[in-house]
């Protein structure tokens, strides 16, 4: 396993087609422009391509972050991290285990969601790269969200792992990433900040 700096989750921005309304390409391309620091294709919930379509999509999601040295994950579905050969897979807990997905990648960065302490108990750490922690504020994005761990999981996760990678997600915005940060993460991940955002340029920003 390869060794992930921690500051690559500073500004984690997720987003599949079902989160725009117009081009998800522009949009990757204009929050790359904003300065975001690694991307996860997630074409998930209602209204997500399936099959050729999210292949195809994906390939030019892949080609904007290869062109600009973004790490490129993929969101639960190990197929296609071999076909757009993706930096790495982020997975939550009833996906395919960590263990298994290490031993088929060895070298890929590997990112699990954490939402609380029975979680953490089950998670072998050792074969995990980052830690998705959340929701820590009610989100509207995920139809199917846990509840909420507010920033006392983030203070909770740093104080129990001082230099594990942990990054926050789950309705963080502009008015509150900067609490997520002073909790302990070393980054935030966020959709709609700006998938919804007037100025995506201004949302990173200030993420
Ligand atoms: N996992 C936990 S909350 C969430 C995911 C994928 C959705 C985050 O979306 P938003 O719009 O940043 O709240
Ligand atoms: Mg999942």
């Amino acid at each position: 396993m390869s060794s992930f700096n921690p500051s690559r989750l500073r500004k984690y921005f997720i987003m599949g087609s079902q989160n725009v309304e117009g081009n998800p390409v522009t949009v990757l391309e204009q929050a790359v422009q904003a300065g975001i620091t690694i991307f996860q294709f997630r074409e998930k919930g209602p209204g997500s391509l399936s099959g050729d379509s999210k292949l195809k999509l994906g390939e030019e999601l892949r080609t904007v972050c290869r062109v600009n040295q973004i790490p490129f994950i993929v969101n639960d579905d190990v197929a296609l991290v071999d076909k757009l050969d993706a930096d790495g897979i982020h997975v939550g807990q009833d996906d395919q285990s960590v263990k298994e997905l290490r031993e088929m990648f060895p070298e890929k960065i590997i990112g699990l969601s954490v939402s609380n302490q029975n979680e953490l108990n089950n998670s072998p750490l050792e074969y995990v790269n980052y830690i998705g922690a959340g929701p820590v504020f009610p989100t509207t994005t995920k139809v199917d969200a846990k509840s909420t761990v507010d920033l006392d999981w983030i203070r909770f996760l740093r104080k129990k792992f001082p230099k594990f990678p942990v990054v926050g997600i789950g309705g963080i915005d502009t008015t509150n990433a900067k609490r997520v940060l002073e909790a302990g993460a070393d980054g935030v991940s966020f959709i709609s900040a700006v998938t919804k955002a007037e100025n995506i340029k201004e949302a990173v920003n200030k993420l």
